[in-house]
């Protein structure tokens, strides 16, 4: 059967089939792993709060999206390609036997993964998602059910993901991997409705297929193989194939193989909407995932993350110049918190491994802040006194941290929604310095502030109550 997955040699006409089931997979399937597995759905709420902590601690991730979509970068046969870099292949209707190709000229010699674990911990990232497949198909791993990667279809042959997750080991940041379920390359998958994936509906007979002796299989290389994950980060789970039961059973056995891994809503079909504890537990993922966006009042009661890219393209684009303000990055960190979600700010590196200088300057710049007032971020939970006019607020237990972005003139700042007696506060950058604070009816008080604020972005005032 021709599966699609040209290696070196089939470019020259043999191709290799590889494909791999066992029965260890199909128990699995149904659930926890009953080998070995200390899985403990359906979980306790205390069980999950537990499995959940680091990732509320958090708050702020580095998404990284990176494949041999950078080669072209958003631009094909001399055109500009609109849309995201890493959409290249269906923008620009290239058929499989077109865009696979680029995967020879895959050689980021540049590529240093201490580099960019360190460039996510100077930022303040706590935590690292990175594109393991793309929808484009083409794996960053060597995997054993798959030529169509770094390994075998390459110069570069190295092991992007391992030498990752060992800095992200030695730097204490956890590893996440991004995964595709829609794949334009497996010829199971979405493949036979190229030049593009979009079929109007119709659905490929053998996905079934593909689910079993490649989705799921190379699932469980990226859990066994690179040591404990922190997030399987589900995506492309629109497509007519994929619907709520191969979710659920998908959820069962991610946390079969690694019960305390936490698996995104996209696993199922709910994306926007958001997962509720079933009777079986979360297996509509663990946290929802608003994208390009932070959902006005947060998603209350639920465990959120919002993603975003830096300018416009996930993937890299050589003429996306369209980024974001320092300002407005750490505004929408800001915000995220105060509503209780994370953030989880992408980047695109380059063909060569490189990370843009633009995206580099601008996590620096929140690094510098967040080495300041990280403690009014990790760890925090929403407002208790909704949005103040003057900036967020953020929460922990006996602490709000007022988040100034509007500095008053006249250095009284108005905080309503406050019942509690206030002990203390002060600026966070200033802990010594305390301020006063004068009660204006039962929830109203006014903070006295120096005239100039100490961070022109955002200076944190602390109410110990
Ligand atoms: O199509 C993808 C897109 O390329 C990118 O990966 C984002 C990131 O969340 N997810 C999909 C669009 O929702």
């Amino acid at each position: 059967m021709k599966t699609g997955f040209l290696t070196k040699r089939s470019r020259q006409g043999t191709v290799k089939l590889a494909t791999v089931t066992t029965a260890l997979w199909l128990v699995m399937a149904s659930g926890c792993a009953q080998i070995g597995s200390k899985c403990r759905d359906p979980e306790t709420r205390e069980q999950r709060n537990e499995r959940m902590e680091w990732w509320r601690e958090a708050r702020f991730g580095m998404f990284i999206h990176w494949g041999i979509s950078a080669i072209p970068a958003g631009e094909w046969q001399g055109e500009e390609i609109r849309g995201a870099g890493e959409w290249i292949m269906n923008s620009a209707k290239i058929p499989v036997s077109e865009y696979e190709p680029l995967a020879d000229q895959f050689n980021p010699i540049l590529f240093d993964a201490d580099e960019w674990v360190q460039i996510a911990k100077d930022a303040g990232m706590k935590y690292i998602v990175i594109t393991s497949k793309h929808h484009d198909g083409f794996c960053l791993w060597d995997s054993k059910v798959s030529e169509y990667d770094i390994a075998d279809a390459t110069p570069f042959e190295r092991d992007i993901l391992g030498e990752l997750a060992e800095s992200c080991r030695k730097h204490s940041i956890r590893l996440c991997f991004y995964h595709s379920i829609m794949d334009w390359h497996h010829p199971d998958a979405q493949a036979p409705h190229y030049p593009t994936y979009n079929t109007g509906g119709k659905k490929n007979p053998r996905f079934g297929r593909y689910v079993k002796n490649y989705l799921k299989p190379q699932i469980r290389e990226l859990i066994v193989n690179y040591g404990p994950l922190g997030v399987l980060w589900f995506d492309g789970e629109w497509i007519p194939e994929w619907n709520e039961e191969l979710g659920k059973d998908m959820y069962h056995f991610v946390r079969g193989l690694q019960p305390d891994i936490i698996i995104n809503n996209r696993v199922g079909k709910g994306r926007k909407g958001m997962q509720g504890l079933t009777e079986e537990g979360y297996f509509a993922g663990d946290f929802g995932t608003p994208e390009q966006e932070i959902p006005a009042t947060g998603l209350a009661g639920v465990d959120w993350e919002s993603c975003m890219t830096m300018n416009n393209s996930w993937g890299y684009k050589k003429n996306d110049h369209n980024w974001k303000s320092k300002e407005k990055l750490l505004y929408n960190l800001v915000d995220t918190a105060s509503k209780g979600g994370n953030y989880l700010l992408n980047v695109g590196p380059t063909a060569e491994g490189l990370i843009p200088k633009a995206s580099i300057e601008r996590l620096q710049a929140m690094g510098k802040w967040l080495k300041v007032n990280g403690e009014s971020i990790y760890g925090t939970t929403a407002s208790p006194i909704g949005k103040p006019a003057w900036g967020r607020c953020t929460a922990k237990p006996g602490k709000l941290y007022l988040h100034v972005f509007d500095w008053p003139v006249d250095g009284k700042l108005e905080v309503t929604g406050v019942k509690e007696k206030i002990t203390k506060a002060y600026l966070l950058a200033r802990k010594s310095q305390e301020l006063a604070v004068a009660r204006e009816g039962k929830d109203k008080v006014i903070v006295s502030l120096p005239s100039e604020a100490i961070d022109l972005i955002d200076t944190v005032v602390v109410l110990e109550i």
